[in-house]
Order: C-alpha cells, then sequence, then structure tokens
C-alpha cells in the first residue's frame, strides 16, 4: 500500500514539472539575447538499463527523499574505499549540437537513454535572472544543474528552458541532461515513422541572462489582408505595468514606443506606408530593433501577406504557384541531424537550383536558424509537426503534447515572414477522434495566428481509375494537400498513371505534399525498372501530367530533395537504409529526374509571372 501511494506520489510529481512546463513559452529569438554557448564537447554515458535513473527496485532516484543517487549527482571517488560506479570524466565525449547516432558506431542503432554532462563557469549577478535554454532534445530530456533536478521537456524538434536563478554557483557549474529516445505509442511522432530516430542534444544549448522584467515574446508582422498595418505585440515575462518598449526600423524611419499594460503585454496596430513586401523574388528583411530600458534586441523581419481565394493562393494579392520540394532535417553529405549553417544553406541552395520558391519542411520543426535561412534566400515555408500516421488520438495526454508541439512552433517561427503554412500533421487515418484531434489542432493553429494559412498532409483513396479526397478535416483546413504514389506504391508503372483522374470534394487551393519514387543514384536502366533514374525520371514526367489536369493545382512538394536514412528502408542494395525518393543521391549527385521537376517549375514559374 505505502508502494502504491509512493508510486501515486511519483507519477503527480512529475505531472506537475510537466505542467509547470507548458504554460512557460521559450525566449524569443534567443540568439539576440545575452547569452553564453553551452555547445561543444559534452561527455556521455550510455545507459541502456536507466541504472543511473532508477535504484534496483526500479524507483527513480530523483523522487526519493534525498533526491540524490543518481548520474546527475556527477560524483567523483574521493577515497579508495568510496564505490561509484561512473564517472563522467573519464567517460568519451560527443559533440553538442549533435545526434549521438552519427557520432559512435555503438550508438548508430540505439535508442534509449544517454547522459551527457557539460561543465561551465559563471559568475551569476544578483540582479539577473538565468536561463537554460534548448533548441531541441530528441526526445525526453531530465534536466540537472548541480545535481538538482529542473524539469522534463518532451518533444523531439522545439526549443525549452529552464529558470536557474538562484541555481547557479559562482564558478564552475555542472549540467547533466538525461536524453531518451525510446519510441512510444503515445507520443508526438509515435513508434512507427519513416525517418531515422536520431537520439540527443541536436540543437544549440545556451545560459541566457535577462534584466528581471524582460521581454520574453514579440512579434511584428502585418495584420491579416493588409500591407500597410502593423501588428506589433510584446509579452514580458511577468506582469509587469509601465514599461516602456521602443520599436524601430531605421530603414522605413519608423520608430514607435508604446507602455506594457497590467498584464506585461502590448497589443497594438499602426499604419506604416511604403513598406517594401517581403516575396521570393524580393526576399527583403529590415532590421529591426526592439528595446526597453535594459534591452535591445535586434532581428531581422519581413512583412508580406498570404491567403487563399476560391482556388488561388495570393502573396501579396497576387496568385502564386508554389514551387516547390519537401526536405528532412538531414544533409545526406553530412552524417546526422543538421547543425551548421553552411550544410542548411546548401539543403536550400539545391532546392533553389531546382528553381523552388517553396519548401515543405517535414515531418517535424526543424532548426530555427533553417527558417531564419528560407527568409534570407527567399523560400517559402510549410513548417510541420509530428503528428505522423497513427496517432493515440483518444489519449488527452497525447493530444496536450502535440498542441504543445504545435504551440513552441507557431511562437518560434511566427515572425518569419518564410512561413505561409502551419501543418498540423501528416497521412493520418480517417476515424472520429482523428478528426476530433486534428480539428482541435486547426483551430489552435488559428487561435495563435490568423495570418497565415493551415493545412496538413491529407492521405487520398481509388476507386478504380479514380483518385478520391474526401477528408472531412478539409473543411477546417485552407488547402487541399494530400500525399498520392501513384506509379511507385500502386497504380502500376509510370507509363500507366496518366489515365488517373481525379475527384477532389474542395473547392480550395490543391498543393500536393508528395508524390514520389525510389532512386539509387547512378544506376541507370529502362524505365519499368524499379530502382533506375530512368524510372524516377518517368515517375516524375508522368506525375506531373497526371496533376496538371487538376485545374486547382497551386503547388506542390514532391518527395523529397535529398535521399534520406530511414530503418524501414531495407534492401541490401538498393536502400541499405536510406530512402532513395530524393532528387539528389547520398552523394549529392542530381538525378535524372531533378531535371524533369526544375523544367517544369520553369514553365511554372513563366505561367505565373
Ligand atoms: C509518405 C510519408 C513519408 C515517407 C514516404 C515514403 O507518405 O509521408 O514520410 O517517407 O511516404 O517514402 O514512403
Amino acid at each position: 500500500m505505502i508502494k502504491l501511494k509512493y508510486r501515486l506520489f511519483i507519477i503527480c510529481l512529475s505531472l506537475v514539472s510537466i505542467s509547470t512546463y507548458a504554460q512557460v513559452s521559450s525566449i524569443q529569438n534567443i540568439q539576440s539575447r545575452k547569452i553564453l554557448s553551452l555547445n561543444g564537447k559534452w561527455n556521455y554515458i550510455i545507459d541502456p538499463y536507466e541504472n543511473g535513473f532508477y535504484d534496483y527496485r526500479h524507483d527513480p532516484f530523483d523522487q526519493s527523499k534525498s533526491g540524490s543517487g543518481g548520474f546527475y549527482d556527477d560524483k567523483v571517488q574521493k577515497d579508495k574505499a568510496e564505490l561509484i560506479e561512473y564517472n563522467f570524466d573519464l567517460s568519451p565525449q560527443m559533440n553538442v549540437p549533435g545526434d549521438w547516432n552519427s557520432q559512435s558506431e555503438k550508438l548508430e542503432l540505439y535508442e534509449g537513454t544517454v547522459w551527457l554532462r557539460r561543465k561551465f563557469n559563471t559568475q551569476p549577478e544578483t540582479d539577473k535572472r538565468y536561463f537554460v535554454y534548448f533548441g531541441a532534445v530528441n526526445y525526453e530530456a531530465h534536466v540537472y544543474l548541480n545535481g538538482k533536478k529542473l524539469g522534463i521537456h518532451k518533444g523531439g524538434f522545439t526549443p525549452f528552458q529552464f529558470e536557474v536563478t538562484g541555481k547557479l554557483k559562482a564558478g564552475d557549474n555542472t549540467l547533466v541532461v538525461k536524453a531518451d529516445n525510446t519510441r512510444k505509442p503515445d507520443e508526438i511522432p509515435t513508434i512507427n515513422t519513416d525517418w531515422w530516430n536520431y537520439g540527443g542534444i541536436t540543437r544549440d544549448v545556451f545560459l541566457a541572462e535577462m534584466p528581471q522584467h524582460y521581454i520574453n515574446d514579440y512579434k511584428l508582422q502585418l495584420v491579416k489582408g493588409s500591407n500597410n498595418t502593423l501588428s506589433f505585440s510584446v509579452k514580458l515575462a511577468d506582469a509587469t505595468a509601465g514599461q516602456n518598449i521602443t520599436v524601430s526600423i531605421p530603414e522605413l524611419k519608423l520608430e514607435k514606443t508604446f507602455t506594457t499594460d497590467t498584464e506585461g503585454t502590448i497589443n497594438q496596430q499602426f499604419i506604416w506606408n511604403k513598406i517594401s513586401l517581403w516575396s521570393p523574388e524580393n526576399p527583403k528583411l529590415y532590421a529591426v530593433t526592439i528595446k526597453s530600458a535594459t534591452e535591445n534586441i535586434q532581428d531581422k523581419i519581413g512583412f508580406r501577406t498570404i491567403g487563399v481565394q476560391g482556388t488561388d493562393i495570393l502573396l501579396n494579392g497576387k496568385s502564386v504557384f508554389l514551387r516547390g520540394i519537401s526536405i528532412h532535417d538531414e544533409n545526406p553529405l553530412i552524417a546526422g541531424r543538421l547543425r551548421s549553417e553552411g550544410d542548411m544553406r546548401m539543403m536550400l541552395q539545391w532546392a533553389k537550383d531546382m528553381n523552388c520558391n517553396y519548401v515543405r519542411l517535414a515531418h517535424y520543426p526543424h532548426n530555427e536558424e533553417m527558417v531564419r535561412l528560407a527568409d534570407e534566400m527567399g523560400l517559402l515555408v510549410w513548417a510541420e509537426v509530428p503528428v505522423y500516421w497513427t496517432i493515440s488520438w483518444t489519449n488527452p495526454a497525447t493530444y496536450a503534447n502535440a498542441k504543445q508541439q504545435l504551440t513552441d512552433l507557431i511562437v518560434r517561427d511566427k515572425n518569419r515572414a518564410s512561413v505561409i503554412v502551419w501543418s498540423i500533421g501528416n497521412e493520418t487515418p480517417l476515424s472520429e477522434p482523428r478528426h476530433q484531434f486534428m480539428g482541435n489542432l486547426a483551430e489552435t493553429a488559428r487561435s495563435l495566428d490568423d495570418t497565415r494559412l493551415v493545412a496538413a498532409a491529407l492521405e487520398v483513396h481509388r476507386d478504380g481509375k479514380t483518385i478520391i479526397l474526401n477528408d472531412p478535416l478539409g473543411e477546417k483546413i485552407d488547402l487541399v494537400s494530400f500525399n498520392e504514389y501513384a506509379g511507385w506504391y500502386w497504380g502500376g508503372t509510370p507509363s500507366e498513371i496518366t489515365s488517373y483522374k481525379f475527384d477532389i470534394k474542395y473547392n480550395k487551393p490543391v498543393v500536393i505534399t508528395e508524390f514520389g519514387g525510389d532512386a539509387l543514384g547512378g544506376f541507370h536502366a529502362d524505365e519499368n525498372t524499379r530502382w533506375s533514374e530512368e524510372y524516377q525520371e518517368a515517375l516524375y514526367k508522368n506525375q506531373i501530367k497526371m496533376l496538371s489536369q487538376i485545374n486547382a493545382l497551386r503547388g506542390m512538394t514532391p518527395w523529397i530533395l535529398t535521399d534520406f536514412r530511414s530503418p524501414r528502408r531495407q534492401h541490401p542494395v538498393y536502400q541499405n537504409f536510406w530512402n532513395r525518393k530524393g532528387l539528389i543521391s547520398e552523394t549529392g549527385k542530381k538525378k535524372k529526374a531533378f531535371f524533369v521537376l526544375k523544367d517544369f517549375y520553369n514553365q511554372m514559374q513563366i505561367k505565373y509571372k
């Protein structure tokens, strides 16, 4: 009985720490704050049995009376009789940011817990607040500072932070992260995905020093449908009234000062003419400063409008065709998750080489830097959360998690002009509970940001030679977007697919989220031979023919820019743990189909000039 009570107590405690975190959104534009980078070499311990977390009765050390006993104590043997069965100082190191799979052969296929430790030196000041900020940890992170637990975060692709004011020591500090990438059915994503489950601290880590009443969040964007009314909002970290905040854009000679209300917020709109609008052809970003008595935040922000009218997508009031491609957060030339600006730029430059004006950042939030690069390079963005395939639709905790990830994505990227679509998921199977879940996510996205489109990658079904799209979720979203694999998973060879017709229930712009087929770069044969570049080339030619029958077609993001690693892809010759649907091979070589799509996009560019 005591044991049961104790367990309940533990469950409650862990729920408290998750939900407490859930209310705090992370600091906007972390790069422009006063930060100490905690990137670099971290010592790590692989812990498949979670020996550093549970005692031998499988009770967590950090829930025990003393709260100690786990690896987060970061103990070292003091005298020769002392028994300590781990040692961070003598353990190997890995780079942070960086997934562990690409840094050690032993960890390539590992799924489970790894402990990571970083020591750092700081001299905290008494009138400041401090936070440890993580760009992303996949999947569940337990974070400890100097042996004390800061909290838990779930979700592998969104930023989070913990306050450490009063917890830092002057001098050496020890930050320990237990990162666990175990796939679980009730999580977001769930156990089954077609991508590598890269574990670890995959994005930047910072110690941020903030003034007492710091600006936690801000937004500066055009209001829906207007090309000269700016909406400016600010949220201080706490409810402090009477703080003056000045927003300025020197190039526009714009300078405005507003005062926070009792909630510590500002929500203002004002007209400003002569704004040069952001577009792929004119990726104009303005240097913006947001200043308070104690802060000076620099950003680069573009302004544009996006909307739909009938079957048209209007960018700055003009109909556009989205010449896109899907992208994973992985560059085939570099092992593991993307982590440097150069590698990200290479990916986006490849998209530009194909004459794209649009990218789908599938299937989860990519690095903030990637979205900032899209702003700078002039690429429109579809941003997505990993609500992928068979989610636990009826579990309220699963929904809360999905909602949190969507919220964190929107909070982080809402000032990026490039982002025009919030996608709430991919290929989710029809059912009433799923419809509820997805409908609620669509409402969440709209309530957080009414200026962008909300969409999801839907599925189609077939009746003879008719491809039917009638998913009821189509009512609640702005685009008709679906994945279809005619010529690859069904429908015969590429030459047979042009006889398919479409039956689409909604009168909205159609933006195909996926089609494609695998080709092993450099393997040549006739167009009926699977895995050959010629097969993929014929598939692209005929897909384009087939899709061009759709009058409402306003864009596409075929699957996918580059080959990417996936444990689901096991053919020893053609796949070898790679999904080969890339238009660029594992070695960075453009396959034949790349040029088919490029030709089509050249034509579309002229048509929509
Ligand atoms: C899909 C998924 C994508 C897969 C792709 C494939 O429909 O959305 O994540 O990688 O198909 O290659 O099968």
